[in-house]
């Protein structure tokens, strides 16, 4: 028996988890050349084949007579339809122990290859990561052999099968991949007892848009078998390639092409010279989750600050018996720290998957339909990405006016789309949309093809550096807080707010929109509600400028003549009953008014907001489940 040949790039471990077919033979591998370094970006869907894209790569042959393509043996599962298996805002979520149920994600992953076209993925490539949490480890080889007997080419897997979304977006698109999985409930908390969650993004970085994940889910009512292919599982803890057949998977760092992305991006020497300056302090909560992994080789390592500026910097499986939601709520320690006397100058967080931010100044708190419009407005002259001004703006529909009023001094195509990021995608690769957010704390650009945590709070500090770039060591700051006010004084202020009903009875929340649906239909231009006078009332409908694709009933909305605005929508992201939202928003000219509290602000037309849609008659909730808790 001759030992296994082995090619290697840079100096990588490569390991393969006992197998009774092939450990003894992995066992003692050969090194035989060394491969070319690899050219960047390696290929585009359509240019050089998978084949030859992984002769450029190093190679590891997991038998002495490596497995040739007719030796990938697959295997024709039966199984039955699951019912339920309908995506949501964002991917496939339920509860751990229902993805747990025998062949419940096999069966969605092969309802998903059974949907696209088989030149999307057959011989091609593509990504896989998630956030760590519980059961991604038993997902990820499933979904690994299940692409394999689906005639897939190669699978780039973050190592320990981590990749926050934003990166699995980025490795996408910098790879040429068809596409990727992320393995995520994104803010949703994880262990045994919570969330898990799946999502499918395409070619260039993007959520599936509606017309796949509609596809998925008619197949997951007809599937009859499952195609998945007799290998052992990965090893997925060290960087390296493994080969069956004509089968690849490559174990990628997490962060590395992510990180040479906001390099790009970003003035990373501007950054540095605020977070290495005495008189600024900076701290950023990983929550527990992905970003934990991504914090030390970028805000430490590459930008000086020190490893104290990062709290919860270890993924977890259940994020630390945490809700990784970066918000008012649950990021409390946070929020505590911000709040406190002594309190850094700047705060952030990020979620699960590290899409989400929260973004916080001393005792001060940015909220995220701020965020994006100080991004947008500050983006040309801070961030070198946007050097010649950004082509377009766009938020979703619940997210407040703010960002419109940038967008409208500064002259440009704005857009208003429904809630969840896939509706940006077409936007931006059409070339009109640059800067984009969510009132949800999602911020983002076209930089890739997701909302970025990690980039969001890049973008702050980019403005903050630059703001500040003449301050000599002593002078005072330009704070968080000052770049807000700014901006209110600039743009006005737009107030907002949120209430969240978690877990409702479904039956009620479906009864109660009936209702206002009714409501809406006998409402008429100028109807008085209080002091407010109606514009309009509608049940929101976005036609796709780019392709025309119709979203309907994507949120009920009453608009008044003073731009005062409620909306009420059902979540598309919870894993049990319903959740009802409520927004709320106002906006305010007046600077003398400014600094009233967001709450006492909002109060009348939260007031309206929950005797117009008798909430409390049809849910029996009389308080939200987080009150105002994006204020
Ligand atoms: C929520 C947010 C939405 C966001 C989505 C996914 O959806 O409101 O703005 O895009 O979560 O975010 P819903 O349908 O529950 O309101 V993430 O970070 O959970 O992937
Ligand atoms: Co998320």
């Amino acid at each position: 028996m001759t030992a296994p040949s082995l090619r290697l790039e840079g100096s990588f471990a490569l390991s393969v988890l006992p197998s009774t077919s092939i450990s003894p033979l992995i066992a003692a591998p050969r090194v035989v050349a060394a491969a070319a370094p690899r050219p960047m970006p390696l290929f585009r869907r359509g240019l050089p084949s998978p084949i030859s894209r992984r002769s450029c790569r190093f190679a590891v042959k997991a038998s002495s007579a490596p497995p040739t393509a007719a030796e990938l043996k697959i295997s024709t599962i039966p199984t039955k339809p699951v019912e339920g298996q309908k995506t949501g805002t964002s991917g496939l979520r339920k509860k751990v122990k229902v993805f747990q149920e025998e062949n419940y994600l096999a069966n969605w992953i092969q309802a998903l290859f059974n949907s696209l076209p088989p030149e999307d993925y057959e011989g091609g490539v593509l990504v896989l990561g998630g956030d760590g949490r519980y059961f991604n480890r038993e997902a990820a080889q499933i979904i690994i052999k299940i692409a394999a007997g689906n005639g897939v080419g190669e699978i780039l897997v973050g190592r320990d099968g981590l990749l926050s979304t934003p990166a699995v977006s980025a490795v996408i698109r910098k790879r040429g991949a068809n596409g990727g999985f992320i393995m995520s409930a994104s803010h949703n908390p994880g262990g045994p007892e919570y969330d898990w969650g799946i999502k499918f993004n395409y070619s260039s970085g993007q959520p599936a848009p509606e017309s796949i994940t509609d596809k998925i889910y008619g197949n997951t009512l007809s599937i009859s078998e499952i195609k998945i292919a007799d290998i052992p599982d990965v090893d997925l803890s060290s960087l390296g390639v493994v080969n069956y057949g004509n089968f690849t998977v490559e174990v990628i760092d997490p962060v590395s092409d992510y990180l040479e992305l906001m390099e790009n991006v970003f003035d990373f020497e501007l950054i540095k010279g605020l977070v290495s300056r005495p008189d600024f302090r900076f701290t950023f909560d990983a929550m527990h989750a992905v970003t934990g992994a991504y914090a030390k080789p970028i805000f430490v390592d590459r930008l000086g600050a020190s490893l104290d500026c990062i709290s919860n910097g270890v993924p977890l499986e259940d994020f630390g018996h945490g809700h990784p939601d970066p918000n008012l709520t649950y990021a409390k320690d946070l929020v505590k720290i911000m709040y406190a006397e002594d309190a850094p100058d700047f705060g952030a967080a990020s979620d699960g998957d590290g899409d989400r931010n929260m973004i916080l100044g001393r005792g001060f708190f940015i909220t995220p339909s701020d965020s994006v419009a100080i991004i947008a407005a500050n983006a040309e002259a801070a961030i070198p990405y946007f050097k010649d001004g950004a082509k377009g703006l766009a938020r979703s529909m619940p997210t407040s006016g703010a960002l419109d009023r940038v967008a409208s001094k500064l002259n440009l195509p704005f857009f208003e789309v429904p809630t969840g990021w896939k509706f940006f995608g077409n936007l931006m690769d059409a070339g009109k949309l640059s800067i984009c957010g969510e009132e949800s704390f999602g911020t983002g650009s076209d930089h890739i093809r997701e909302k970025d945590g990690i980039w969001a709070v890049l973008a702050w500090l980019s403005i903050i550096a630059y703001q500040n770039k003449d301050k000599k060591v002593g002078e005072k700051l330009v704070s968080v807080a000052d770049i807000a006010k700014e901006h209110w004084t600039t743009y006005g202020r737009n107030f907002f707010s949120r209430y969240d009903y978690e877990e409702c009875e479904s039956e009620g929340a479906n009864k109660m929109m009936g209702y206002l649906r009714d409501v809406i239909s006998k409402t008429k231009s100028g109807d008085k509600y209080g002091n407010y006078t109606l514009q309009f009332a509608d049940d929101f409908t976005y036609t796709d400028p780019v392709d025309g694709s119709v979203a309907s009933r994507q949120g009920l909305r009453f608009v008044f003549t003073d731009g005062s605005r409620i909306i009420y929508r059902l979540s598309g992201t919870g894993s049990a009953g319903a959740t009802i939202r409520i927004y709320i928003e106002q906006f305010e000219p007046d600077v003398s008014k400014h600094e009233t509290d967001a709450q006492t602000a909002l109060k009348p037309l939260i007031g309206l907001a929950l005797s117009v849609s008798k909430l409390s008659e049809f849910t029996g909730r009389e308080k939200p489940t987080s009150l105002g808790e994006i204020c």
